[in-house]
């Protein structure tokens, strides 16, 4: 007699294609999906995120008893399971099963909390297939190399999936990287599209009050939720995104824009950290658009290297080096975080409009998480843990494997040069260069020292100074260090002594953490 399964499909693998349920019988195997109270609240997760998962979840469960499964749901309740197990649990305690069998989590948290379970009938993880480098296959192509750089990384996996090659087998156009064509500054004159809508079903309409009624105290305004919560409607997301903002995404990828909070960005990470998208078919979906002519090589390739490169490269990290990597903190940065990290209300139009959108709409976009925010707590050495808490709750994609590496890696440099070879600190300049925010701004992205100088220009040069150590040897930094050191010891001090001020006031030492 075949066995029965008891099969726990989790809030973050919301897909038919799920390991998990290969080889799943309606009829036979038993579906248990679960709103609980230790993942709604691990950190003060975005309601965008809560409302997201929680309305995805349902959506999911109610194809799942189209074709036919038995799925026994909890809805969040004060009475229902805390925990994922303790639902597994409750169900186990009534359903005769022979085995259980689980996708492997995407957070070392989870993980460990379901192989320390002790269920009453066996466990099995099945690899989360939906990712295009295993665990293992990331751990050996990283182990030995000097420099696990993402770049290499990418081009094998293009090698590997056959994307975006010619004839010959060798990158298209000749060059795996168009990146220098993707760095343009915003210009105002361009039009940006506007957005598809999301109707709000019946669905979405009870998760969202219950949400603003359970999570009340969390960021986020879901008068403004504006995301699918089905594949069908992450699909149209997605061709809305392929018709009409591919072409000019690899451009504009870098520029900041006070008049637009998307620009011309996919917002698909959600959709595919929790299962509405499939990655490899968004890679081929962007190839086949650049095939047909219908966007350069340069946008198709920027947008492929997001997903087949970081996006897998930043999960390989994830899983080659936790649970060290979460403790990292190479530059040893114990700042508490400043309280408008929750309010947004600080002067600075960049940083304020960056964290406003991010804690109203659980979203900003790449270069507002690296290059203001981010980039802001770099150079004012705040906590590395309080910060990587802070871009796991705001967010509505934020989930361990991919915000970590980014955070704590990548933004923060706090991983010692494993996500960068250098860090990504930037003066007032760089802002001004990308964007427009400045001219809305009391500060002068031109001054480095007295009244209205932009905070990131001296808090900039003080970082140099204070990591001059830590960045000698660095040929990357070169430059910059020699920048820094033909300054007069007298225009130093008074930089030094102005980032002190600005520190003061902008994230005081003595703040409550
Ligand atoms: P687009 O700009 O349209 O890019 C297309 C897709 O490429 C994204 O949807 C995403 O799937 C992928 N992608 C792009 N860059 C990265 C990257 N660095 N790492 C992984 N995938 C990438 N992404 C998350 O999904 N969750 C996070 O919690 C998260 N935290 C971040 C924290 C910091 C400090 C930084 C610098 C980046 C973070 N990112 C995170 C990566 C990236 O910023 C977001 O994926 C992106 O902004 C999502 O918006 P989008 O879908 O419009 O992306
Ligand atoms: C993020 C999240 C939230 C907010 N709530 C749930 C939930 O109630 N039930 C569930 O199964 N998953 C939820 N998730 C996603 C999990 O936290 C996610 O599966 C883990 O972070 C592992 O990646």
């Amino acid at each position: 007699m075949t066995k029965r399964t008891l099969i726990l499909v989790l809030g973050d693998q919301l897909t038919f294609d799920a390991g998990a349920l290969h080889g799943a019988e309606p009829g036979r195997d038993i579906i248990v999906m679960a709103e609980v109270r230790d993942e709604a609240s691990y950190v003060q997760h975005s309601k965008h995120k809560i409302a997201l998962i929680f309305s995805a979840m349902r959506h999911f469960r109610d194809a799942l008893l189209a074709r036919g499964f038995d799925v026994r749901y909890f809805e969040y309740a004060s009475d229902g399971p805390a925990s994922l197990t303790c639902a597994a649990d409750r169900v186990l305690e009534t359903c005769a099963v022979d085995d259980i069998r689980c996708c492997e989590p995407g957070e070392y948290r989870v993980r460990e909390a379901l192989l320390h379970w002790q269920p009453a009938r066996p466990l099995t993880l099945v690899p989360d297939n939906r990712f295009l480098c295993s665990t293992e296959a990331f751990a050996t192509w990283a182990a030995g190399r000097k420099q696990p750089r993402m770049e290499y990384f990418y081009h094998e996996m293009r090698k590997q999936y056959g994307i975006l090659l010619d004839a010959q087998g060798k990158p298209e156009g000749g060059k795996w990287n168009y990146d220098a064509d993707n760095r343009s500054g915003w210009r105002s004159q361009v039009t940006i599209p506007e957005r598809l809508e999301v109707c709000a079903d019946d669905i979405d309409v009870a998760v969202a009050a219950l949400v603003n009624q359970v999570f009340v105290d969390n960021p986020g305004d879901l008068t403004q939720f504006h995301y699918a919560t089905t594949h069908a409607a992450a699909e149209q997301q997605f061709d809305w995104f392929i018709a009409h903002a591919l072409e000019d995404f690899g451009t504009y990828q870098d520029a900041i824009a006070e008049e637009s909070t998307f620009l011309f960005h996919s917002l698909i990470s959600a959709y595919i950290n929790i299962g509405l998208l499939d990655p490899l078919a968004v890679c081929h979906r962007v190839e086949q658009a650049y095939r047909a002519g219908d966007c350069s090589l340069a946008a198709a390739e920027g947008f492929i290297r997001q997903i087949l490169g970081w996006r897998e490269y930043v999960r390989g990290v994830y899983w080659w080096l936790m649970p060290e990597y979460a403790q990292r903190n190479a530059l040893a940065a114990t700042r508490p975080l400043p309280a408008w990290f929750w309010t947004a209300d600080v002067d600075m139009q960049c940083l304020s409009a960056a964290l406003r959108q991010t804690l109203d709409l659980g979203y900003a976009h790449h270069i507002q998480r690296l290059m203001v925010i981010g980039n802001f707590a770099l150079l004012a050495g705040l906590d590395v843990k309080a910060v990587c808490d802070w871009y796991l709750a705001v967010y509505i994609d934020a989930f361990e494997w991919v915000e970590l590496p980014n955070t704590l890696g990548m933004a923060l440099h706090a991983d010692g040069g494993i996500m960068g070879s250098k860090p990504y600190a930037a003066s007032g300049k760089y802002i001004k260069r990308q964007g427009d925010h400045c001219k809305q701004c009391r500060y002068n992205p031109d001054k480095i020292t007295g009244d209205g100088a932009c905070p990131y220009n001296s808090l900039y040069w003080r970082f140099i100074d204070h990591h001059a150590p830590a960045f000698a040897n660095n040929p990357r930094m070169n430059l910059t260090m020699a920048n820094w050191g033909r300054k007069k010891d007298s225009e130093k001090a008074a930089i030094l002594a102005w980032a002190d001020q600005q520190l003061q006031t902008l994230a005081p030492q003595d703040a409550p953490a």
